[in-house]
Protein backbone atom coordinates (compact mmCIF):
# COMPACT_ATOMS: atom_id res chain seq x y z
CA UNK A 1 0.00 0.00 0.00
CA UNK A 2 1.41 3.46 -1.17
CA UNK A 3 0.89 6.14 1.50
CA UNK A 4 0.29 9.43 -0.28
CA UNK A 5 -0.56 13.51 1.18
CA UNK A 6 -1.90 15.88 -0.53
CA UNK A 7 -2.69 19.46 -0.12
CA UNK A 8 -6.13 20.70 -0.99
CA UNK A 9 -7.12 24.39 -1.46
CA UNK A 10 -10.12 26.75 -2.05
CA UNK A 11 -10.97 30.12 -2.28
CA UNK A 12 -13.93 30.37 -4.78
CA UNK A 13 -17.51 29.84 -3.57
CA UNK A 14 -18.70 27.76 -0.43
CA UNK A 15 -15.26 27.05 0.59
CA UNK A 16 -15.62 24.53 3.35
CA UNK A 17 -18.64 22.83 1.32
CA UNK A 18 -15.91 22.64 -1.52
CA UNK A 19 -13.67 20.55 1.15
CA UNK A 20 -15.76 18.45 2.11
CA UNK A 21 -16.77 17.18 -2.11
CA UNK A 22 -13.22 16.52 -2.94
CA UNK A 23 -12.99 14.17 0.17
CA UNK A 24 -16.14 12.80 -0.54
CA UNK A 25 -15.10 12.57 -3.91
CA UNK A 26 -11.73 10.74 -3.24
CA UNK A 27 -13.54 8.37 -0.83
CA UNK A 28 -15.80 7.41 -3.53
CA UNK A 29 -12.72 5.47 -5.41
CA UNK A 30 -11.96 2.74 -4.62
CA UNK A 31 -8.48 2.19 -5.12
CA UNK A 32 -8.33 5.14 -2.42
CA UNK A 33 -8.35 5.45 1.14
CA UNK A 34 -8.60 8.41 3.21
CA UNK A 35 -6.93 8.07 6.73
CA UNK A 36 -6.29 11.19 7.77
CA UNK A 37 -8.36 14.61 7.52
CA UNK A 38 -6.35 17.57 9.30
CA UNK A 39 -7.76 20.38 10.23
CA UNK A 40 -8.79 23.99 8.57
CA UNK A 41 -7.29 26.57 8.29
CA UNK A 42 -7.14 29.93 6.90
CA UNK A 43 -4.45 31.75 4.65
CA UNK A 44 -3.46 34.48 2.90
CA UNK A 45 -2.96 33.89 -0.69
CA UNK A 46 0.26 33.18 -1.93
CA UNK A 47 1.52 34.04 -5.86
CA UNK A 48 -0.87 36.52 -6.85
CA UNK A 49 -2.01 37.90 -3.11
CA UNK A 50 -4.60 40.22 -4.80
CA UNK A 51 -7.32 37.68 -4.19
CA UNK A 52 -9.54 35.72 -1.43
CA UNK A 53 -8.27 33.98 1.21
CA UNK A 54 -7.66 30.45 0.88
CA UNK A 55 -8.86 27.49 3.05
CA UNK A 56 -6.54 24.99 3.28
CA UNK A 57 -6.62 21.25 4.66
CA UNK A 58 -4.01 18.14 4.11
CA UNK A 59 -5.14 14.89 3.34
CA UNK A 60 -3.33 11.48 3.97
CA UNK A 61 -4.70 8.80 1.89
CA UNK A 62 -3.89 4.63 1.39
CA UNK A 63 -4.05 3.63 -2.34
CA UNK A 64 -2.47 0.98 -4.88
CA UNK A 65 -2.47 3.20 -7.40
CA UNK A 66 1.03 4.88 -8.87
CA UNK A 67 1.58 8.75 -8.71
CA UNK A 68 0.52 9.46 -12.21
CA UNK A 69 -3.07 7.76 -11.78
CA UNK A 70 -3.48 9.73 -8.37
CA UNK A 71 -2.47 12.78 -10.45
CA UNK A 72 -5.06 11.44 -13.38
CA UNK A 73 -7.68 11.29 -9.70
CA UNK A 74 -6.78 14.85 -8.55
CA UNK A 75 -7.16 16.35 -11.93
CA UNK A 76 -10.66 14.75 -12.24
CA UNK A 77 -11.92 15.80 -9.14
CA UNK A 78 -10.73 19.30 -9.80
CA UNK A 79 -12.93 19.07 -12.82
CA UNK A 80 -15.98 17.29 -11.62
CA UNK A 81 -16.03 20.54 -8.99
CA UNK A 82 -16.05 22.91 -11.53
CA UNK A 83 -12.53 24.22 -11.40
CA UNK A 84 -11.83 26.77 -14.57
CA UNK A 85 -8.12 27.10 -15.56
CA UNK A 86 -7.57 30.71 -16.31
CA UNK A 87 -4.92 31.98 -14.29
CA UNK A 88 -1.93 29.94 -12.86
CA UNK A 89 -1.89 31.53 -9.50
CA UNK A 90 -4.90 32.86 -9.69
CA UNK A 91 -8.42 31.99 -8.08
CA UNK A 92 -10.04 28.67 -8.02
CA UNK A 93 -12.62 26.73 -6.58
CA UNK A 94 -10.32 23.60 -5.34
CA UNK A 95 -6.76 22.57 -5.78
CA UNK A 96 -5.76 19.23 -5.23
CA UNK A 97 -1.99 18.93 -5.06
CA UNK A 98 0.30 15.53 -4.39
CA UNK A 99 2.70 16.54 -2.12
CA UNK A 100 4.38 13.43 -1.18
CA UNK A 101 4.18 9.53 -2.80
CA UNK A 102 6.03 7.24 0.28
CA UNK A 103 9.44 8.66 0.00
CA UNK A 104 10.04 8.61 -3.44
CA UNK A 105 11.26 10.90 -5.65
CA UNK A 106 9.33 11.14 -8.94
CA UNK A 107 10.15 13.52 -12.08
CA UNK A 108 7.76 12.97 -15.21
CA UNK A 109 6.52 15.85 -17.84
CA UNK A 110 3.53 16.85 -15.73
CA UNK A 111 4.30 15.67 -11.83
CA UNK A 112 7.18 16.65 -9.41
CA UNK A 113 7.19 14.65 -6.00
CA UNK A 114 7.98 15.99 -3.35
CA UNK A 115 6.23 18.66 -4.52
CA UNK A 116 8.47 21.66 -5.59
CA UNK A 117 7.01 24.27 -3.75
CA UNK A 118 5.68 22.48 -0.36
CA UNK A 119 8.81 23.44 1.74
CA UNK A 120 8.22 27.23 0.87
CA UNK A 121 4.88 27.07 2.22
CA UNK A 122 3.41 27.77 5.86
CA UNK A 123 -0.44 26.78 4.28
CA UNK A 124 0.82 23.74 3.50
CA UNK A 125 3.13 22.78 6.20
CA UNK A 126 0.73 23.63 9.09
CA UNK A 127 -1.99 21.38 8.19
CA UNK A 128 0.52 18.81 7.16
CA UNK A 129 2.38 18.30 10.23
CA UNK A 130 -0.84 18.06 12.37
CA UNK A 131 -1.70 14.97 10.16
CA UNK A 132 1.57 13.37 10.03
CA UNK A 133 2.68 11.07 12.55
CA UNK A 134 4.62 12.68 15.20
CA UNK A 135 7.18 10.18 15.44
CA UNK A 136 8.08 10.00 11.51
CA UNK A 137 10.27 12.05 9.33
CA UNK A 138 7.48 14.25 7.67
CA UNK A 139 6.47 15.58 10.87
CA UNK A 140 10.07 16.14 12.02
CA UNK A 141 10.98 17.82 8.34
CA UNK A 142 7.61 20.23 8.37
CA UNK A 143 8.11 21.01 12.25
CA UNK A 144 11.49 22.05 11.11
CA UNK A 145 11.16 23.93 8.67
CA UNK A 146 8.09 25.87 10.70
CA UNK A 147 10.45 26.82 13.08
CA UNK A 148 11.95 29.19 10.87
CA UNK A 149 8.35 30.76 10.08
CA UNK A 150 6.06 33.73 11.57
CA UNK A 151 2.94 31.66 11.04
CA UNK A 152 0.77 34.68 12.15
CA UNK A 153 2.82 36.62 9.78
CA UNK A 154 2.16 33.95 6.73
CA UNK A 155 -1.40 34.73 7.78
CA UNK A 156 -2.34 31.21 8.61
CA UNK A 157 -5.05 30.64 11.06
CA UNK A 158 -6.49 28.03 12.75
CA UNK A 159 -10.66 28.38 10.69
CA UNK A 160 -11.84 24.76 12.00
CA UNK A 161 -10.60 22.44 14.60
CA UNK A 162 -11.30 19.04 13.05
CA UNK A 163 -10.63 15.64 15.06
CA UNK A 164 -11.90 12.95 12.55
CA UNK A 165 -12.68 12.44 9.16
CA UNK A 166 -16.56 11.85 10.07
CA UNK A 167 -16.32 15.13 11.79
CA UNK A 168 -15.08 16.72 8.64
CA UNK A 169 -17.71 15.95 6.81
CA UNK A 170 -20.03 16.70 8.95
CA UNK A 171 -22.73 19.54 8.19
O1 LIG B 1 -1.05 25.94 -4.68
C1 LIG B 1 -2.36 25.81 -4.35
C2 LIG B 1 -3.20 26.98 -4.73
N1 LIG B 1 -2.76 28.22 -4.09
C3 LIG B 1 -2.89 28.57 -2.79
C4 LIG B 1 -3.44 27.92 -1.67
O2 LIG B 1 -3.97 26.80 -1.70
N2 LIG B 1 -3.38 28.62 -0.48
C5 LIG B 1 -2.83 29.86 -0.39
N3 LIG B 1 -2.82 30.46 0.78
N4 LIG B 1 -2.29 30.48 -1.46
C6 LIG B 1 -2.31 29.84 -2.64
N5 LIG B 1 -1.85 30.25 -3.83
C7 LIG B 1 -2.11 29.25 -4.69
S1 LIG B 1 -1.70 29.28 -6.34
Amino acid sequence: MNEVYLSIGTNIGEREKNLQRAIQALMEQSAVQVTHVSSIYETAAVGYTEQADFLNIAVAVETTLIAQEILEVCQSIENELGRVREMRWGPRIIDLDILLYNQENIETENLIIPHPRMFERAFVLVPLQEIAPSNGKVHEKATHILQAFDIEQEGVTLWKKVDSIEEFMRN
